[in-house]
Formats: C-alpha cells, structure tokens, sequence
C-alpha cells in the first residue's frame, strides 16, 4: 500500500511537470526605432509568461524597461536579450514602457 502512494505522488509531480513545462510562453520583442515590435501582444490567461526584449536601435530613449504595476525596471542593453519572466498572468492588461513611459506596449490576456 505504501509503495502505491509512492507510486502515485511520482506520477502526478510527473504530470505537473509535463502541465508547467506547457503552459509556458516566452515571447520575443525588439526594441526598434518604431518602438516595441511588436507592441501588442495577445496571450491566454493561467500561462507562465516570459518577454525576451533585444534593444536593436540606439536612437530611441527605450534604452530600460518598466512594468509600472509589477515594480519591475531593467536596463536593455543594445543588441543583448533580456528576459522578463511575469509568472502567471491573469485575464486583463499588463502595460509596459520606456522608463519615462513615452514608448508603450501591452499585453492582452483574454
Ligand atoms: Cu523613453
């Protein structure tokens, strides 16, 4: 009996793994002289989301980036990929922008 515990709790961590390991997404953006390319970005809700922003332009004033409700603020360096991981997004908007938040972008979740 005990070993059939064993057996079970194995097969489900299992089971989580396989679901966490799908329900994860990672989306790249660039960071351009038109702004985030792209700026709208549309994802389902209850995924582990993840933004891999690249900065491609050095004449812009996009050169960090913030997520105002998450309190996250990170420098992009040119030509360097610098991933975001936001967790689990619930249905609504997650802005984001420039660190004087003239250049924008938004995730959809819906
Ligand atoms: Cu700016």
């Amino acid at each position: 009996m005990k070993y059939l515990f064993i057996t079970l709790a194995i097969t489900f961590q299992l089971l989580n793994v396989a679901i966490a390991s799908t329900n994860k997404q990672t989306i790249n953006i660039a960071v351009t002289e038109k702004g985030f390319e792209p700026a709208t970005l549309k994802v389902a809700p209850n995924q582990e989301i993840s933004l891999a922003f690249t900065r491609k332009t050095d004449s812009t004033c996009a050169t960090e980036i913030i997520f105002p409700a998450q309190k996250i603020k990170k420098e992009l360096p040119l030509n360097k990929a610098v991933t975001i991981n936001l967790g689990i997004l619930k249905k609504g908007e997650v802005s984001f922008s420039c660190g004087m938040n003239m250049v924008n972008g938004v995730i959809n979740v819906q």
